[in-house]
């Protein structure tokens, strides 16, 4: 491997990566002048309760979606992997008069998913909403409506703009729901907020990982959050053939701090609704030994303290429009073990861009 190629210069991955503030303009701009969303909400008028559906980053990206669902909405949502929906439809299929199923897939073309679709539609009579990457997918055609971001699309094989940018959009779905318009606004400045700071972020990770290595990571958050933790602990797996784990930032005390020591990174999302709470455990867990990374909207003395890498985003808004770029310091994380332990990101082990099944 050239020296490039060594230290991941030309990769697509991390070109992905930092492509993230444009990505989302561009996204936001295509549904904005499309009216897709518009149309979607005044289909969905009287359907009230929401299935978000997907597999892999996907699932992941449901659960992210779901929280912000019930935030903004205040109805019931549920987050359900595609496999549940094809092996317990009857725990996991709800065909109610007011019920909506919504199914994510980045190619469109996993086969859990377009299944999941088709079942759902066919068997159960539930209109299905596809969110997608990619154009003319098996997907769409399962679906009634389809939101496409192709714009987010990737060459990457784990998923990284495609998880926000598609994230977005499903908040932009709930703001309108709710009729709430702050997080469509936050959204909106969300790009140009982070955009001349992206560079600077990728590099400090860069040099935090040349000053670290872990045996365990773990990633912790509480409400929406959780479900970035959840995503980010994939990341970090996927990239860098790591041993990863995802709790409930207070849950890890009830057991998993067991394992806290200098070999252990710590990853925490810091919401604002539960930063008392969760900045406890934070300084807890450095004063057990472990090496921590806060990841906040807004830092103080405490956070300072009691971590060793702190990326403090200082969006003014909704605090779910922070969920996004919250999730790009992971991405980095994952990106840059991967490259220190003379992995390749762009082609991780074990694993295809799409998982087809017969
Ligand atoms: C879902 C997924 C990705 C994972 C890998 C395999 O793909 O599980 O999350 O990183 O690429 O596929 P999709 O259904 O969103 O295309």
């Amino acid at each position: 491997m050239s020296g490039s190629e060594k230290s991941g210069r030309n990769s697509a991955t991390l070109a992905e990566i930092l492509s993230q503030p444009e990505t989302w303009r561009r996204c936001l701009s295509e549904l904005e002048s499309s009216g897709a969303i518009g149309k979607i909400l005044e289909e969905a008028k009287s359907r009230t309760e929401w299935t978000f559906i997907g597999c892999g980053s996907s699932f992941y990206l449901a659960e992210a979606a779901t929280a912000s669902w019930t935030i903004l909405t205040g109805q019931l949502a549920r987050a359900v992997p595609a496999s549940e929906i094809l092996l317990f439809p009857g725990m996991s299929v709800h065909a109610a008069e007011n019920a909506q199923a919504v199914v994510i897939s980045r190619s469109g073309r996993t086969s859990e998913a377009v299944k999941a679709a088709q079942m759902l539609s066919q068997e159960h009579r539930l209109p299905a909403l596809g969110v997608t990457c990619a154009a003319d997918s098996q997907l769409e055609e399962a679906c009634d409506r389809t939101i496409r971001l192709q714009a987010a699309d990737e060459k990457s094989m784990v998923m990284t703009r495609s998880f926000s940018s598609m994230l977005l959009a499903l908040q932009l779905l709930a703001g309108g729901k709710s009729c709430k318009t702050e997080i469509a606004s936050s959204l909106g400045r969300l790009a140009h907020h982070f955009a001349g700071r992206i560079r600077a972020l990728s590099a400090q990770v860069e040099e935090f990982v040349a000053r670290h290595s872990f045996a365990d990571y773990v990633f912790l958050g509480q409400g929406p959050f959780h479900a970035l933790a959840r995503e980010a602990s994939l990341k970090i797996t996927e990239m860098s053939c790591s041993y990863s784990q995802a709790f409930h930032t207070l849950e890890f005390r009830h057991g998993p701090k067991a394992i806290v020591s200098p070999a252990t990174c710590l990853t925490f999302f810091l919401s604002e609704s539960g930063l008392d709470a969760e900045s406890e455990v934070l300084a807890e867990m450095h004063d057990l030994g472990g090496v921590t990374i806060a990841i906040c909207n807004r830092s103080n003395d405490v956070i300072r303290r009691s971590s060793d890498f702190v990326f403090e985003l200082a969006l003014d808004g909704a605090e779910l429009a922070t969920l996004a770029p919250f999730i790009v310091p992971a991405q980095l994380l994952g990106y840059f073990t991967g490259v220190k332990k003379n992995l390749n990101p762009d082609e991780p082990k074990n694993l295809s861009r799409v998982v087809i099944l017969d």
